[in-house]
């Protein structure tokens, strides 16, 4: 509990422009719980550099997330809007749970091997932990509910281990979480290989469609999509490009599969292509707008960064106190 509410924490890594994935996977359903909850949205800028990133891109992109949150209808008055660095308790917690976490969970992780096998060249240890450090980022503001997308649900359990491996030990300490993932856009696959998540970082543009694409470009990368050599537009296991455009449809329009699959019966492939096209550049319309408006006003977006820092710092030290403690840490008196 957090200001008498149960608390809500997510977050995005600025490694890329965020996708149709990263928005109705998770930050389109974040404001669902801006009323009841206290919500921690953070922008993590620390699991970013697990991956090589170019600093001023990097920077340009936290502003960019940060400016995002907002336009997908996040209030900075009524939920914490922060940046993962700007809070060195992540750190800590982070290094922390890394002694509490085994070798074994960490090798199993799925993340670990795609991202091992892309960044052949940089397996760095900051990509094995990466978990422990999601397990901070979650534990530190005693939240009890992550809303994710499905890839991220295998870190979440093991967050919820490891979490309860330290109250086993140390007595009870932190909040066990539950996991949110979205009944429909949970997983949002890749428009040029649909058997694969859409990923911000992938390097074939025509895969993935970003937020703030303009129509044009979200139209031209729907139009490529990969399909299948059938005809009937219907959602299977052995259509997997067809069923990708359905979810996307049904999510940004609101219509079931099943009414989607109706609407569209007796369509040829190019005509409902562009229907969805269409509806996704329609529903992204207004937060391209209102990202334009925010991302120019740096100074403001600086004010929303130090608030929500500066909140989160005072919900995260309660957790760090009780934790140094519980580990046997020396206090430091001042
Ligand atoms: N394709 C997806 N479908 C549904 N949800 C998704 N998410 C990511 N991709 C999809 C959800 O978006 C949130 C933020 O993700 P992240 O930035 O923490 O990292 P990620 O899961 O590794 O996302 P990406 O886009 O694949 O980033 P890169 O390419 O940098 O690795 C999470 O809730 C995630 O589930």
């Amino acid at each position: 509990m957090y200001n008498d509410k149960k608390v809500v924490f997510s977050g995005v890594q600025p490694s890329g422009n965020l996708t149709i994935g990263n928005y109705l996977g998770a930050i389109k359903n974040f404001s669902a719980f801006s009323e009841d909850y206290h919500c921690f949205y953070c922008v993590v800028d620390m699991h970013a550099i697990t991956v090589r990133q170019v600093p001023a891109e990097l920077r340009r992109r936290t502003y960019e997330t940060l400016a995002l949150y907002m336009a997908c209808g996040l209030d900075p008055q009524k939920n914490t809007l922060f940046v993962q660095s700007h809070v060195p308790a992540h750190a800590e917690l982070g290094w922390i749970l890394d002694c509490y976490t085994m070798f074994g969970e960490l090798s199993r992780m799925t993340q670990f091997k795609d991202k091992s096998q892309k960044n052949a060249d940089n397996i760095n240890a900051g990509l094995f932990t990466y978990p422990s450090l999601m397990a901070a980022d979650i534990l530190l503001y005693q939240t009890e509910m992550v809303p994710v997308g499905s890839d991220q649900r295998q870190h979440l359990e093991l967050a919820r281990d490891i979490a309860t491996r330290f109250n086993g030990i140390y007595g009870d300490t932190f909040v066990i979480p539950e996991g949110y993932t979205p009944k429909d856009g949970a997983r949002i696959m890749s428009l040029a290989e649909p058997t694969k998540k859409m990923s911000k970082s992938d390097a074939n543009e025509n895969a993935v469609v970003r937020i703030l694409d303009d129509k044009d470009a979200i139209i031209r990368k729907f139009k490529r999509a990969v399909t299948d050599s059938d005809t009937e537009i219907r959602a299977g296991a052995d259509k997997a490009g067809i069923t990708n455009l359905l979810t996307i449809y049904s999510c940004f329009t609101g219509k079931t599969v099943e009414e989607a699959e109706r609407e569209f019966a007796g369509f040829g492939y190019g005509d409902f292509k562009l229907a969805v096209g269409e509806a996704c550049a329609d529903a992204l319309a207004p937060v391209r707008a209102e990202f334009n408006r925010l991302i120019a006003d740096k100074a403001y977006l600086e004010t929303v960064m130090a608030e929500g820092a500066e909140a989160a710092y005072r919900c995260a030290r309660r957790t760090m106190s009780k934790v140094r403690r519980k580990l046997g840490f020396t206090e430091l008196k001042r």
